[in-house]
């Protein structure tokens, strides 16, 4: 903790500490909790940023810090009270950054927000709730004045992914294709038509905008009162397909299994969940949409197990190297799992498209 405490002093505005101890969530980034002495003065949250996987800093917090101050211009514009409790603030060190380099790993500091928790499952009425937050969330950004960095080239891209898993094929370096050609086999069926928001870029005809790339529950804080306070995990925030954060929420909320579930009859696509969630994102968000990305939502929520199905699977053949596993096959199991959803949603699309039509 000596350490800790040598860095939390390039923040000033800290102040005196009274404990540091670690916060568990996300395996990411390191995450403590820096309880200060002084009984009314703020506690703050301390993280060692994970610079392999978010190489740059340097955009990393340019984009953080150009969409957390634009929400919170935007929530003084509309005199909202308690406006720390609403959006991050991070905090400046000694040079003015809001980060800190201590010739080893980067770090920063931002405002513990108090009385706030996350949920562990989704609920109907969580789940409109995460929709019309989400939503407003991306319209508060429409209009974001600077540019905002791809912290992660092609995150989101299918056309990219498709090419990573052909890659992992044609090495194979697991020696594990055999195993897995027909759900190889399976999954190019369907990659053309998968791809078709490319096209679609590449066209003229679908905007990226600024999302926030890791929609889930856990990554909203709700007050005592079960309302929503904040949008945190800020770290994806970059341009994408606006469904991305649509698809990718209902990826892992509307699964009735596990991300890795065994038994593939417990994987199905919850439409309650996919409809108060849907119901909440319209409200805020068909402000700024256009037809094209309101048409393309039963797509996004195909999409996102299928991209997923594509990632879990390449890693399978290249031996394990991406995602961590804490049993032998559990990629293989990841892409069977996410590739049920996807068959599951792909079916439900229909009912989707009609639900998503009476909201209009
Ligand atoms: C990773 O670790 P987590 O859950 O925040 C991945 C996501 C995947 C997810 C699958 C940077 O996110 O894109 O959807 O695993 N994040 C990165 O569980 O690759
Ligand atoms: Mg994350």
């Amino acid at each position: 903790m000596e350490n800790l405490n040598q860095i939390i002093k390039q923040f000033p505005e800290v102040g005196e500490v009274q404990e540091v101890k670690p916060l568990t969530s996300g395996w990411i980034n390191q995450t403590y909790l820096v309880k200060t002495v002084a009984p009314e003065a703020n506690d703050y949250v301390l993280q060692r940023i994970n610079h392999q996987i978010f190489t740059d800093i340097e955009m990393l917090q340019h984009n953080i810090e150009a969409v957390t101050n634009h929400i919170r211009q935007k929530l003084e514009a509309q005199n909202e009270a308690d406006i720390d409790r609403k959006v991050l603030r991070f905090v400046p060190a000694t040079d003015g950054k809001t980060y800190f380099y201590d010739g080893d790993g980067y770090w920063r500091v931002s405002v513990f927000i108090p009385r706030s928790q996350t949920l562990e499952a989704v609920t109907p009425e969580s789940s409109y709730l995460a929709g019309l937050k989400f939503g407003e969330f991306q319209a508060m950004l429409a209009d974001v004045p600077e540019t905002l960095g791809e912290i992660i080239p092609d995150f989101h891209n299918m056309e990219f992914r498709m090419k990573q898993l052909r890659e992992a094929v044609a090495a194979n370096a697991s020696g594990r294709l055999g195993e897995v050609q027909n759900i190889v086999d399976a999954i190019e069926k369907d990659a053309d038509d998968m791809c078709r928001a490319e096209q679609l870029y590449r066209e003229g005809n679908l905007p990226k905008r600024v999302c926030h790339c890791d929609t889930k529950v856990s990554n909203m804080l709700f007050d005592e009162n079960g309302e929503v306070l904040c949008v945190i995990d800020l770290d994806t925030v970059m341009p994408s397909f606006i469904f991305s954060d649509f698809g990718d929420f209902l990826r892992s909320a509307a699964n009735t299994g596990k991300e890795d579930e065994q038994d593939l009859d417990n994987v199905r696509f919850n439409m309650e969940i996919f409809k108060a969630f849907a119901k909440g994102y319209i409200q805020s968000a068909r402000i700024f949409l256009t037809p094209i990305e309101i048409e393309m939502l039963p797509y996004a929520a195909m999409l996102f197990p299928y991209m997923q199905a594509v990632r879990f699977l390449a890693d399978y053949i290249n031996g394990d190297t991406y995602y961590r596993t804490q049993y032998e096959g559990q990629n293989l199991t990841r892409t069977k799992a996410q590739y049920k959803l996807y068959q599951e949603a792909k079916a439900a699309a229909p009912e989707m498209k009609a639900y998503i039509d009476s909201l209009l």
